[in-house]
């Protein structure tokens, strides 16, 4: 569809998209140009490795943006290493294994991805890495490399195993350990750098990190359904087999015999709930992040993987190819997006998508009903959507002070974004008004 009759049917998303660009106020400006050649550099390689986390990152407070930076391009050049299919294991498997070493040398690159490995030049520019690398605060220093190394090994883990590119991930437990991996522990290196900061609430460091991987694996699960045909044209398969046995003998029959497409959609489906599993941790944590550039980065990321959930919850087109948010959907969400209470407005309505596109005949019909009335009860006791009568009690219940304490962060935010809409809205009603009289003018 046309972006014009795209934005015709979704006005709110164009005036979303002009605030986003022309009228919102950074919370930390960034001028690079004042920064040495190196970490312009790094800063690149950010962009041109990242569609989704580069902006998020460049926004975060001074204190920590260059070493969520690195951190982010140093798990990518180790992921360029896992992805390559054209590496041989008894290359690759070392090199996953020993990659965090490569943190101690001040010169080290690789020229070794195929050349059509999309992100080979964080590998063969690592020294510029490295260099930025060693001037961060030791103890951010230590965060990197300590995930590094746990990741590279958890990886190469999952090559030893020959039959895991053709076969895919065979159990649940499996899945989880295997997005573990590669994106839970992202979620721990986060909260540790974050708690250092003091920009989030210390408790997120406790209980073996269990909210900072579910916030891991709810993106990387919501990616895995979604890239679903792009990964088996890649020779590859995310997918759980005891999950999609359950409706095939063989994976690609999904998309290429149509007598399987219900069974398909059934699968996404049986996926869809498994990632909601996360939601509710995903919600607790975002409550616990406190400062306000920190809490977009982790935030944005979350509400576009919930948006993805609804959309490709009974969706064929996932069988068949990409399924996208529209850009204008993109920017409404990382507007609304900036306090915690539309954080659980965003996934509320989410959910309750979800629930309506769920049909009688799918056998998780159940299930997911009852998945989507917990994570709305979970939402409902944070902010109730109608005022207790006057003098009634409350449960006591934790997480209410937690809001409350968040509560003036939130408040601020929102006074923000309440300037920031006035304005926007006075221009484009000057705009409005001024179109239409010279309109008219020329008519008359
Ligand atoms: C808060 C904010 C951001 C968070 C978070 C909490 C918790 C976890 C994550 C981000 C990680 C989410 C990963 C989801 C996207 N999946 C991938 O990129 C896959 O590769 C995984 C291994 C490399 C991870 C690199 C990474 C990603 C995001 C970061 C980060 C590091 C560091 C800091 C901030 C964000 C996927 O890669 C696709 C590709 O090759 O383009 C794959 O190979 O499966
Ligand atoms: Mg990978």
């Amino acid at each position: 569809m046309g972006k014009l009759l795209e934005f015709l049917l979704h006005p709110d998303e164009l005036k979303a998209v002009i605030q986003l660009l022309k009228f919102r106020q950074p919370l930390h400006p960034h001028d690079l140009t004042k920064e040495s050649p190196e970490l312009q550099r790094c800063y690149y390689l950010l962009t041109k490795t990242s569609r989704s986390f580069a902006a998020v990152i460049e926004e975060l407070h001074p204190e920590l943006r260059d070493a969520i930076m690195i951190f982010y391009l140093v798990l990518r050049a180790l992921d360029t290493i896992e992805d390559d299919m054209s590496i041989k294991s008894e290359i690759k498997v070392p090199l996953l294994r020993t990659f965090d070493e490569k943190l101690n040398t001040k010169d080290w690159t690789f020229d070794g991805n195929g050349p059509n490995e999309k992100d080979r030049l964080v590998l063969v520019e690592f020294d510029k890495i490295l260099s930025i690398y060693h001037g961060l605060k030791p103890q951010y220093q230590d965060v990197v490399k300590d995930i590094t190394y746990k990741m590279g090994n958890g990886m190469a883990d999952y090559i030893l195993d020959e039959n895991f590119n053709l076969n895919g991930v065979e159990t649940v437990k499996d899945y989880d350990l295997y997005c573990h991996y590669v994106a839970g522990l992202v979620g721990e290196g986060l909260t540790k750098l974050t708690v250092m900061a003091g920009f989030s609430d210390d408790s997120l460091a406790q209980d073996n990190f269990e909210k900072s991987n579910s916030m891991g694996l709810f993106l990387q699960k919501t990616n895995i359904i979604r890239d679903y045909h792009e990964d088996l044209l890649d020779g590859r398969s995310f997918w759980p087999k005891e999950i999609w046995s359950k409706y095939t003998k063989e994976l690609p029959l999904f998309h290429k015999d149509a007598s399987f497409e219900q069974a398909g959609l059934s699968c996404i489906n049986e996926l869809v709930l498994n990632a909601l599993s996360h939601a509710k941790d995903c919600l607790s944590y975002l409550s616990m992040v406190k400062d306000p550039s920190t809490f977009s980065f982790c935030a944005i990321p979350q509400v576009m993987a919930i948006a993805t959930l609804a959309e490709v919850y009974n969706n064929r087109k996932v069988l068949h190819g990409v399924v996208k948010i529209r850009k204008g959907t993109t920017c409404k969400l990382i507007l609304e997006s900036r306090t915690f209470p539309g954080v659980v407005a965003i996934f509320r309505r989410y959910i309750q998508v979800i629930n309506h596109k769920s049909s009688v005949s799918d056998p998780n019909y159940l299930k997911i009903g009852i998945k989507c009335g917990e994570i709305e009860q979970f939402c409902e006791v944070m902010y109730p959507s109608v005022e207790p009568p006057k003098g009634s009690k409350i449960a006591a219940n934790p997480i209410h002070d937690v809001l409350k304490s968040r509560q003036a962060i939130d408040d601020d935010m929102q006074m923000r974004i309440i300037k920031e809409t006035i304005l926007t809205n006075s221009v484009l009603v000057v705009i409005a008004v001024l179109a239409i009289s010279s309109v008219a003018y020329l008519f008359l």
